[in-house]
Protein backbone atom coordinates (compact mmCIF):
# COMPACT_ATOMS: atom_id res chain seq x y z
CA UNK A 1 0.00 0.00 0.00
CA UNK A 2 3.05 1.90 0.38
CA UNK A 3 4.46 1.18 -2.54
CA UNK A 4 0.73 2.48 -4.38
CA UNK A 5 1.26 5.77 -3.00
CA UNK A 6 4.74 6.74 -4.07
CA UNK A 7 2.94 5.30 -7.65
CA UNK A 8 -0.35 7.22 -7.25
CA UNK A 9 0.39 10.86 -5.70
CA UNK A 10 -2.56 11.42 -3.44
CA UNK A 11 -2.35 14.80 -4.14
CA UNK A 12 -4.79 17.16 -2.35
CA UNK A 13 -5.99 14.78 0.63
CA UNK A 14 -9.54 16.56 1.06
CA UNK A 15 -10.00 15.86 -2.57
CA UNK A 16 -9.96 12.35 -2.88
CA UNK A 17 -11.96 12.31 0.85
CA UNK A 18 -14.65 13.81 -0.81
CA UNK A 19 -14.42 11.88 -4.17
CA UNK A 20 -14.68 8.76 -1.85
CA UNK A 21 -18.16 9.80 -0.01
CA UNK A 22 -19.45 10.49 -3.20
CA UNK A 23 -18.58 7.18 -4.44
CA UNK A 24 -21.93 4.85 -5.30
CA UNK A 25 -22.61 3.37 -1.86
CA UNK A 26 -24.29 0.87 -4.07
CA UNK A 27 -21.33 -0.26 -6.05
CA UNK A 28 -19.39 -2.95 -4.23
CA UNK A 29 -16.24 -2.07 -6.38
CA UNK A 30 -16.47 1.71 -4.53
CA UNK A 31 -13.40 0.80 -2.00
CA UNK A 32 -11.14 -1.11 -4.48
CA UNK A 33 -7.73 -0.29 -4.14
CA UNK A 34 -6.00 1.92 -6.85
CA UNK A 35 -3.91 0.51 -9.64
CA UNK A 36 -0.43 0.68 -11.52
CA UNK A 37 -0.81 2.78 -14.83
CA UNK A 38 0.70 0.16 -16.55
CA UNK A 39 -1.42 -2.80 -15.90
CA UNK A 40 -3.26 -3.90 -19.13
CA UNK A 41 -7.05 -4.57 -17.84
CA UNK A 42 -8.95 -7.14 -18.49
CA UNK A 43 -11.88 -6.09 -16.03
CA UNK A 44 -12.52 -3.29 -14.06
CA UNK A 45 -14.93 -4.96 -11.81
CA UNK A 46 -13.73 -7.10 -10.22
CA UNK A 47 -10.47 -5.96 -11.08
CA UNK A 48 -8.27 -8.27 -13.13
CA UNK A 49 -4.66 -6.79 -15.05
CA UNK A 50 -1.67 -7.64 -16.29
CA UNK A 51 1.99 -5.73 -16.69
CA UNK A 52 3.64 -5.92 -20.37
CA UNK A 53 5.80 -8.84 -20.84
CA UNK A 54 8.76 -7.14 -21.39
CA UNK A 55 8.93 -4.94 -17.97
CA UNK A 56 7.73 -8.34 -16.36
CA UNK A 57 10.85 -9.91 -16.93
CA UNK A 58 13.03 -7.20 -16.14
CA UNK A 59 13.70 -8.35 -12.82
CA UNK A 60 13.56 -11.96 -11.28
CA UNK A 61 11.56 -10.29 -8.12
CA UNK A 62 8.06 -8.53 -9.33
CA UNK A 63 7.71 -5.21 -8.10
CA UNK A 64 3.99 -5.47 -5.94
CA UNK A 65 2.69 -2.52 -7.88
CA UNK A 66 2.87 -4.31 -11.15
CA UNK A 67 2.22 -8.04 -10.45
CA UNK A 68 -0.69 -9.88 -12.35
CA UNK A 69 -4.37 -9.00 -10.14
CA UNK A 70 -6.67 -11.63 -10.59
CA UNK A 71 -9.97 -10.89 -8.20
CA UNK A 72 -13.06 -12.90 -8.80
CA UNK A 73 -15.11 -10.52 -6.04
CA UNK A 74 -14.50 -6.94 -4.79
CA UNK A 75 -11.50 -6.85 -2.61
CA UNK A 76 -12.95 -7.28 0.95
CA UNK A 77 -11.68 -3.95 3.69
CA UNK A 78 -9.97 -5.81 6.39
CA UNK A 79 -9.30 -4.23 10.00
CA UNK A 80 -6.39 -5.72 11.46
CA UNK A 81 -7.80 -5.17 14.98
CA UNK A 82 -10.67 -7.62 14.67
CA UNK A 83 -9.16 -10.02 11.99
CA UNK A 84 -9.92 -13.62 13.28
CA UNK A 85 -8.53 -16.90 11.41
CA UNK A 86 -10.98 -19.67 12.29
CA UNK A 87 -9.21 -23.30 11.77
CA UNK A 88 -11.42 -26.22 12.19
CA UNK A 89 -11.82 -30.03 11.77
CA UNK A 90 -15.07 -30.81 9.68
CA UNK A 91 -18.12 -32.02 12.06
CA UNK A 92 -15.80 -31.20 15.18
CA UNK A 93 -17.16 -28.66 17.45
CA UNK A 94 -13.59 -27.27 18.19
CA UNK A 95 -12.63 -24.56 16.51
CA UNK A 96 -9.14 -22.41 17.02
CA UNK A 97 -9.58 -18.60 16.30
CA UNK A 98 -6.59 -16.69 15.73
CA UNK A 99 -5.96 -12.99 15.70
CA UNK A 100 -2.90 -11.68 13.72
CA UNK A 101 -1.20 -11.21 16.59
CA UNK A 102 -1.37 -14.94 17.51
CA UNK A 103 -0.33 -15.58 14.17
CA UNK A 104 2.92 -13.37 13.62
CA UNK A 105 3.90 -15.31 17.09
CA UNK A 106 4.63 -18.85 15.27
CA UNK A 107 7.75 -19.14 13.45
CA UNK A 108 8.49 -16.89 10.67
CA UNK A 109 9.68 -18.21 6.89
CA UNK A 110 10.28 -17.05 3.87
CA UNK A 111 9.39 -18.80 0.33
CA UNK A 112 10.68 -17.46 -2.86
CA UNK A 113 7.68 -18.67 -5.38
CA UNK A 114 5.89 -17.88 -8.83
CA UNK A 115 1.79 -17.62 -9.02
CA UNK A 116 0.36 -18.25 -12.36
CA UNK A 117 -3.08 -18.15 -12.99
CA UNK A 118 -4.47 -21.32 -15.03
CA UNK A 119 -5.37 -18.73 -18.06
CA UNK A 120 -1.89 -17.52 -18.60
CA UNK A 121 -1.34 -17.26 -22.11
CA UNK A 122 -5.17 -18.05 -22.96
CA UNK A 123 -5.37 -15.08 -25.68
CA UNK A 124 -3.32 -17.17 -27.93
CA UNK A 125 -5.46 -20.07 -27.71
CA UNK A 126 -8.57 -17.70 -27.87
CA UNK A 127 -6.73 -16.94 -31.53
CA UNK A 128 -6.86 -20.41 -32.11
CA UNK A 129 -10.57 -21.07 -31.36
CA UNK A 130 -12.66 -18.45 -29.25
CA UNK A 131 -12.57 -19.66 -25.67
CA UNK A 132 -14.17 -18.18 -22.37
CA UNK A 133 -12.45 -16.39 -19.95
CA UNK A 134 -10.45 -13.58 -19.08
CA UNK A 135 -7.50 -12.97 -22.65
CA UNK A 136 -4.71 -12.84 -20.49
CA UNK A 137 -1.34 -12.39 -22.45
CA UNK A 138 1.78 -14.20 -21.42
CA UNK A 139 2.01 -12.05 -18.26
CA UNK A 140 -0.67 -13.30 -15.73
CA UNK A 141 2.15 -14.99 -13.66
CA UNK A 142 4.71 -13.51 -10.94
CA UNK A 143 7.55 -14.64 -8.92
CA UNK A 144 7.74 -13.33 -5.53
CA UNK A 145 9.13 -13.91 -1.97
CA UNK A 146 6.50 -14.93 0.48
CA UNK A 147 7.06 -14.40 4.22
CA UNK A 148 4.75 -15.65 6.82
CA UNK A 149 4.27 -18.62 9.10
CA UNK A 150 3.94 -22.33 7.81
CA UNK A 151 0.44 -24.04 7.11
CA UNK A 152 2.16 -27.17 8.81
CA UNK A 153 2.51 -25.34 12.42
CA UNK A 154 -0.91 -23.93 12.30
CA UNK A 155 -2.34 -27.29 11.55
CA UNK A 156 -0.26 -28.74 13.90
CA UNK A 157 -2.24 -26.37 16.42
CA UNK A 158 -5.30 -28.34 16.06
CA UNK A 159 -3.60 -31.87 15.78
CA UNK A 160 -3.45 -32.12 12.09
CA UNK A 161 -0.34 -33.47 10.71
CA UNK A 162 1.41 -36.12 8.12
CA UNK A 163 -0.07 -39.01 10.44
CA UNK A 164 -3.57 -38.05 9.97
CA UNK A 165 -5.52 -40.36 7.92
CA UNK A 166 -9.51 -39.80 8.26
CA UNK A 167 -9.22 -36.50 6.36
CA UNK A 168 -7.72 -35.90 2.51
CA UNK A 169 -8.46 -32.16 2.13
CA UNK A 170 -7.84 -29.10 2.98
CA UNK A 171 -10.33 -25.62 2.22
CA UNK A 172 -9.04 -22.68 2.16
CA UNK A 173 -12.40 -19.69 2.13
CA UNK A 174 -11.76 -15.72 1.27
CA UNK A 175 -13.14 -13.15 3.17
CA UNK A 176 -14.23 -11.83 -0.26
CA UNK A 177 -17.97 -11.51 -1.45
CA UNK A 178 -20.15 -10.92 -3.69
CA UNK A 179 -23.48 -9.18 -3.08
CA UNK A 180 -25.17 -12.37 -2.87
CA UNK A 181 -22.82 -12.85 -0.13
CA UNK A 182 -21.10 -16.02 -2.58
CA UNK A 183 -17.66 -16.45 -1.01
CA UNK A 184 -14.20 -17.32 -2.72
CA UNK A 185 -13.21 -20.80 -1.48
CA UNK A 186 -11.78 -23.75 -2.67
CA UNK A 187 -9.29 -26.72 -1.24
CA UNK A 188 -5.93 -28.68 -2.16
CA UNK A 189 -5.09 -32.06 -0.68
CA UNK A 190 -3.82 -32.72 2.35
CA UNK A 191 -0.44 -34.24 1.24
CA UNK A 192 0.55 -31.48 -0.06
CA UNK A 193 -0.67 -29.09 3.31
CA UNK A 194 0.78 -31.52 5.97
CA UNK A 195 4.08 -32.00 3.90
CA UNK A 196 7.16 -30.06 5.14
CA UNK A 197 8.77 -29.90 1.94
CA UNK A 198 5.59 -28.41 0.46
CA UNK A 199 6.25 -25.06 1.56
CA UNK A 200 2.42 -24.32 2.03
CA UNK A 201 2.52 -20.92 3.62
CA UNK A 202 0.08 -18.57 5.22
CA UNK A 203 2.01 -15.27 4.42
CA UNK A 204 1.43 -11.81 5.10
CA UNK A 205 4.59 -9.83 3.64
CA UNK A 206 5.13 -9.83 -0.06
CA UNK A 207 8.41 -9.12 -1.08
CA UNK A 208 9.70 -7.73 2.08
CA UNK A 209 6.26 -5.62 2.30
CA UNK A 210 3.29 -6.26 4.29
CA UNK A 211 0.50 -8.01 1.64
CA UNK A 212 -0.89 -5.18 0.07
CA UNK A 213 -5.04 -4.98 -0.29
CA UNK A 214 -5.36 -6.44 -4.11
CA UNK A 215 -2.96 -9.19 -3.74
CA UNK A 216 -4.90 -10.54 0.09
CA UNK A 217 -4.34 -8.39 2.77
CA UNK A 218 -3.82 -9.39 5.93
CA UNK A 219 -2.92 -13.01 4.86
CA UNK A 220 -3.09 -15.29 1.82
CA UNK A 221 -2.47 -18.97 1.46
CA UNK A 222 0.87 -19.62 -0.95
CA UNK A 223 0.79 -23.23 -2.05
CA UNK A 224 3.63 -23.08 -3.97
CA UNK A 225 3.82 -25.13 -7.52
CA UNK A 226 0.28 -24.91 -7.44
CA UNK A 227 -2.18 -23.50 -10.04
CA UNK A 228 -2.78 -19.68 -8.45
CA UNK A 229 -6.71 -20.10 -8.16
CA UNK A 230 -5.44 -22.32 -4.71
CA UNK A 231 -3.50 -19.85 -3.56
CA UNK A 232 -6.56 -18.11 -1.92
CA UNK A 233 -6.30 -14.14 -0.65
CA UNK A 234 -7.92 -12.32 2.39
CA UNK A 235 -7.61 -15.64 3.80
CA UNK A 236 -10.87 -16.14 6.77
CA UNK A 237 -11.14 -19.69 7.38
CA UNK A 238 -8.89 -23.26 6.84
CA UNK A 239 -11.42 -26.10 7.39
CA UNK A 240 -9.90 -29.74 7.20
CA UNK A 241 -12.24 -32.27 5.41
CA UNK A 242 -12.83 -35.45 3.92
CA UNK A 243 -14.04 -34.40 0.48
CA UNK A 244 -13.31 -31.63 -1.84
CA UNK A 245 -14.08 -28.30 -1.48
CA UNK A 246 -17.76 -28.53 -3.27
CA UNK A 247 -17.74 -24.82 -4.10
CA UNK A 248 -18.36 -23.70 -7.64
CA UNK A 249 -14.37 -22.66 -8.34
CA UNK A 250 -13.62 -26.31 -7.03
CA UNK A 251 -15.91 -28.01 -9.26
CA UNK A 252 -17.74 -25.34 -12.04
CA UNK A 253 -14.16 -23.82 -12.48
CA UNK A 254 -10.23 -24.50 -12.69
CA UNK A 255 -10.51 -27.93 -13.96
CA UNK A 256 -8.80 -28.80 -17.37
CA UNK A 257 -11.29 -30.23 -20.23
CA UNK A 258 -10.40 -31.74 -22.14
CA UNK A 259 -10.16 -30.64 -26.42
CA UNK A 260 -13.42 -31.74 -28.14
CA UNK A 261 -15.63 -31.41 -25.07
CA UNK A 262 -18.97 -30.01 -25.94
CA UNK A 263 -19.34 -26.84 -23.55
CA UNK A 264 -22.89 -27.93 -23.18
CA UNK A 265 -22.76 -31.85 -22.43
CA UNK A 266 -19.62 -31.78 -20.12
CA UNK A 267 -19.94 -33.56 -16.94
CA UNK A 268 -17.16 -31.32 -14.84
CA UNK A 269 -18.16 -33.37 -11.58
CA UNK A 270 -16.05 -36.37 -13.78
CA UNK A 271 -13.14 -34.22 -14.57
CA UNK A 272 -9.86 -33.19 -12.17
CA UNK A 273 -9.21 -30.25 -10.69
CA UNK A 274 -6.05 -28.40 -11.55
CA UNK A 275 -3.45 -28.42 -8.78
CA UNK A 276 -0.04 -29.08 -9.96
CA UNK A 277 1.19 -26.48 -13.20
CA UNK A 278 2.73 -28.25 -16.30
CA UNK A 279 6.04 -26.90 -17.44
CA UNK A 280 5.63 -23.47 -19.31
CA UNK A 281 7.67 -20.42 -21.10
CA UNK A 282 7.08 -17.29 -22.73
CA UNK A 283 9.32 -14.64 -24.73
CA UNK A 284 8.85 -11.28 -23.35
CA UNK A 285 11.20 -9.39 -25.01
CA UNK A 286 10.95 -8.88 -28.16
CA UNK A 287 7.32 -8.50 -28.51
CA UNK A 288 5.06 -10.05 -31.64
CA UNK A 289 5.31 -8.00 -34.13
CA UNK A 290 8.31 -5.55 -33.11
CA UNK A 291 10.90 -4.24 -35.20
CA UNK A 292 14.37 -5.82 -33.75
CA UNK A 293 17.98 -4.58 -34.94
CA UNK A 294 19.81 -7.77 -36.28
CA UNK A 295 23.25 -7.40 -35.11
CA UNK A 296 25.86 -9.84 -36.44
CA UNK A 297 23.46 -12.14 -37.66
CA UNK A 298 21.55 -12.60 -34.89
CA UNK A 299 18.71 -11.21 -32.82
CA UNK A 300 18.05 -10.73 -28.78
CA UNK A 301 15.73 -12.60 -26.80
CA UNK A 302 14.19 -13.09 -23.39
CA UNK A 303 11.51 -14.79 -21.23
CA UNK A 304 10.73 -16.70 -18.72
CA UNK A 305 10.55 -20.61 -17.60
CA UNK A 306 8.90 -22.48 -14.94
CA UNK A 307 6.98 -25.62 -13.94
CA UNK A 308 4.66 -26.48 -11.61
CA UNK A 309 5.02 -29.11 -8.54
CA UNK A 310 8.73 -27.88 -7.83
CA UNK A 311 10.31 -28.91 -10.72
CA UNK A 312 12.94 -27.04 -11.84
CA UNK A 313 13.86 -25.92 -15.79
CA UNK A 314 17.13 -27.59 -16.41
CA UNK A 315 16.87 -26.36 -20.43
CA UNK A 316 15.11 -23.54 -22.70
CA UNK A 317 15.20 -24.40 -26.33
CA UNK A 318 14.93 -21.75 -29.38
CA UNK A 319 14.19 -21.90 -32.89
CA UNK A 320 14.28 -19.71 -35.99
CA UNK A 321 13.62 -21.77 -38.73
CA UNK A 322 10.43 -23.95 -37.82
CA UNK A 323 12.74 -26.73 -35.48
CA UNK A 324 14.89 -27.68 -37.90
CA UNK A 325 17.73 -26.20 -35.51
CA UNK A 326 17.68 -25.75 -31.42
CA UNK A 327 19.85 -23.22 -29.36
CA UNK A 328 19.76 -23.31 -25.87
CA UNK A 329 19.44 -20.55 -23.74
CA UNK A 330 21.39 -18.51 -21.23
CA UNK A 331 19.76 -18.66 -17.66
CA UNK A 332 19.87 -15.19 -16.53
CA UNK A 333 18.54 -15.78 -12.74
CA UNK A 334 17.98 -18.92 -11.23
CA UNK A 335 17.50 -20.10 -7.60
CA UNK A 336 19.93 -22.61 -6.52
CA UNK A 337 17.43 -25.30 -5.27
CA UNK A 338 16.59 -28.42 -6.37
CA UNK A 339 13.50 -30.32 -7.53
CA UNK A 340 10.99 -30.82 -6.21
CA UNK A 341 11.07 -27.30 -4.26
CA UNK A 342 11.86 -25.20 -7.07
CA UNK A 343 9.44 -22.79 -6.75
CA UNK A 344 10.33 -19.72 -9.06
CA UNK A 345 10.44 -18.95 -12.41
CA UNK A 346 14.11 -18.98 -14.61
CA UNK A 347 14.64 -15.91 -16.32
CA UNK A 348 16.61 -16.68 -19.59
CA UNK A 349 18.29 -15.05 -22.58
CA UNK A 350 19.39 -16.76 -26.13
CA UNK A 351 20.79 -15.14 -28.93
CA UNK A 352 19.56 -16.48 -32.27
CA UNK A 353 20.60 -16.86 -36.09
CA UNK A 354 18.46 -15.02 -38.18
CA UNK A 355 19.26 -15.35 -42.04
CA UNK A 356 20.56 -12.01 -44.34
CA UNK A 357 17.45 -10.80 -46.27
CA UNK A 358 14.88 -12.35 -44.08
CA UNK A 359 11.97 -9.32 -43.71
CA UNK A 360 10.61 -11.08 -40.85
CA UNK A 361 11.25 -14.38 -38.53
CA UNK A 362 9.15 -16.41 -36.57
CA UNK A 363 11.17 -17.52 -33.18
CA UNK A 364 9.41 -20.64 -30.87
CA UNK A 365 10.79 -21.27 -27.19
CA UNK A 366 10.09 -24.33 -25.08
CA UNK A 367 11.87 -25.22 -21.77
CA UNK A 368 12.21 -28.71 -19.89
CA UNK A 369 11.94 -29.23 -16.79
CA UNK A 370 13.31 -31.89 -14.20
CA UNK A 371 11.18 -34.71 -15.61
CA UNK A 372 12.14 -33.82 -18.61
CA UNK A 373 8.55 -33.21 -19.44
CA UNK A 374 8.40 -30.35 -22.06
CA UNK A 375 5.85 -28.31 -23.70
CA UNK A 376 3.24 -29.73 -26.44
CA UNK A 377 4.38 -28.02 -29.82
CA UNK A 378 1.04 -26.41 -30.94
CA UNK A 379 -2.22 -25.07 -29.40
CA UNK A 380 -4.30 -27.29 -32.28
CA UNK A 381 -3.90 -30.20 -29.85
CA UNK A 382 -4.35 -28.79 -26.48
CA UNK A 383 -6.80 -26.61 -27.16
CA UNK A 384 -10.04 -26.22 -24.75
CA UNK A 385 -13.22 -24.27 -24.32
CA UNK A 386 -11.84 -22.46 -21.19
CA UNK A 387 -8.68 -21.80 -22.66
CA UNK A 388 -6.77 -23.05 -19.62
CA UNK A 389 -3.18 -24.52 -19.61
CA UNK A 390 -2.03 -23.21 -22.76
CA UNK A 391 1.38 -24.14 -22.23
CA UNK A 392 2.05 -24.77 -26.41
CA UNK A 393 5.74 -23.97 -27.78
CA UNK A 394 5.49 -19.68 -27.33
CA UNK A 395 5.80 -18.40 -30.83
CA UNK A 396 6.70 -14.75 -31.90
CA UNK A 397 6.73 -13.10 -35.23
CA UNK A 398 9.32 -10.03 -35.54
CA UNK A 399 10.16 -7.81 -38.01
CA UNK A 400 13.57 -7.33 -38.91
CA UNK A 401 15.94 -4.39 -38.77
CA UNK A 402 19.49 -4.73 -40.69
N1 LIG B 1 -8.49 -15.65 -3.50
C1 LIG B 1 -9.65 -15.03 -3.24
N2 LIG B 1 -10.09 -14.94 -1.97
N3 LIG B 1 -10.40 -14.49 -4.24
C2 LIG B 1 -9.99 -14.57 -5.56
O1 LIG B 1 -10.68 -14.07 -6.45
N4 LIG B 1 -8.28 -15.42 -7.15
C3 LIG B 1 -7.39 -16.57 -7.34
C4 LIG B 1 -6.30 -16.59 -6.28
N5 LIG B 1 -6.84 -16.37 -4.97
C5 LIG B 1 -8.77 -15.26 -5.86
C6 LIG B 1 -8.03 -15.75 -4.76
C7 LIG B 1 -6.76 -16.67 -8.65
S1 LIG B 1 -7.68 -17.38 -9.90
C8 LIG B 1 -5.45 -16.35 -8.86
S2 LIG B 1 -4.69 -16.61 -10.35
C9 LIG B 1 -4.64 -15.74 -7.78
O2 LIG B 1 -5.38 -15.57 -6.57
C10 LIG B 1 -4.12 -14.39 -8.22
O3 LIG B 1 -3.37 -13.79 -7.21
P1 LIG B 1 -2.89 -12.28 -7.38
O4 LIG B 1 -4.09 -11.44 -7.69
O5 LIG B 1 -2.24 -11.92 -6.09
O6 LIG B 1 -1.91 -12.27 -8.52
MO1 LIG C 1 -6.30 -17.62 -11.73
Amino acid sequence: MLLNETIFPLGNVSEEVSKHALADMTDPYAHDPKRHKVLTVHTEKPFNGEPPAGLLIEQFYTPNDIFYVRNHLPVPEVDLETYELEVEIENIDKIKKLNFADILKLPKYTVSATLMCAGNRRSEMNKVKEVKGLNWGASSIGNATWTGVRLVDVLKLIGVDDNTKEYSHVHFEGLDRDTASNLYTVSIPLSKAVNKDGDVLLAYEMNGQPISRDHGFPIRVIVPGTVGARNVKWLGRILIAKDECQSHWQQKDYKGVPPSADPSRINLSKLASIQDLPVISAICKPSNEEVVKVENGFITVKGYAWSGGGRKIIRVDLTTDGGKEWHVANFDHQIDHESPRHWSWTLWTAKVPVSKGQKTVEVWAKAIDSSYNSQPDTIDNIWNYRGFLNNAYHRIRVNLKF
